[in-house]
C-alpha cells in the first residue's frame, strides 16, 4: 500500500466516524431531560410492500395522559417518515403532511388506513409480511421535555387492515 492509498483509506474512515459522532450529542441531550408523560401505543402495524416500492405506511393508536407533540418518527428501513392526513380535493383523495401533530391530555391520535398515517418515504428495502420493523418516535411534552419510544412494528400482508 503506497502513501496515496493510505490517505484515501484514512479519509473514508474519518467520514464514517464523523457521521456517527454527529448524532451522538443530540441523543445525550434528550436522555438528560426525560418527560414524565405516559404514552400508550397500541395496534402498531405496517403494510407489506412489493419489490422496489418506494413508499410504505405505518398505522397505530397513540394515547397520552398529558399534552404531547409528536416531533419526529424514524426507522432504519426508510429515509424519511412523515405524518400524513387524507383530504378530498376536487373529488380526489390526497395526502398532506401534518407537521408535529399534537395530542391533548387523554386524547388519542389514531393513525389508520383511509385516514392519518405514517408515510415511510424512500424505503431502503421491501417490507415483508411476518417480519417486524423498528421505529423510534420522539415526543415533546408541554414543558419541552423529550420522550422517545422505540417500537417493533409487525408487517401485515397487503390487503389486510
Ligand atoms: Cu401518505
Amino acid at each position: 500500500m503506497n502513501i496515496a492509498t493510505v490517505a484515501i483509506v484514512a479519509v473514508l474512515l474519518c467520514s464514517g466516524v464523523a457521521g456517527t459522532a454527529a448524532a451522538a450529542p443530540a441523543a445525550d441531550k434528550r436522555t438528560a431531560i426525560p418527560s414524565s408523560a405516559r404514552i400508550d401505543i397500541t395496534d402498531a402495524h405496517a403494510h407489506a410492500t412489493v419489490p422496489a416500492q418506494p413508499v410504505g405506511a405505518v398505522y397505530m393508536t397513540i394515547a397520552s395522559d398529558s399534552p404531547l407533540t409528536l416531533v419526529q418518527a424514524t426507522t432504519d428501513v426508510a429515509k424519511d417518515v412523515q405524518i400524513h392526513d387524507m383530504h378530498k380535493h376536487a373529488g380526489v383523495m390526497r395526502m398532506r403532511e401534518i407537521k408535529r401533530p399534537q395530542l391533548k391530555s387523554g386524547e388519542k391520535l389514531v393513525l389508520a388506513p383511509g385516514g392519518m398515517h405514517m408515510m415511510l418515504l424512500g424505503l431502503t428495502r421491501q417490507l415483508k409480511a411476518g417480519e417486524t420493523i423498528s421505529m423510534t418516535l420522539r415526543f415533546e411534552d408541554k414543558d419541552k421535555k423529550q420522550i422517545a419510544k422505540n417500537l417493533n412494528v409487525p408487517v401485515q400482508p397487503l390487503g389486510k387492515k
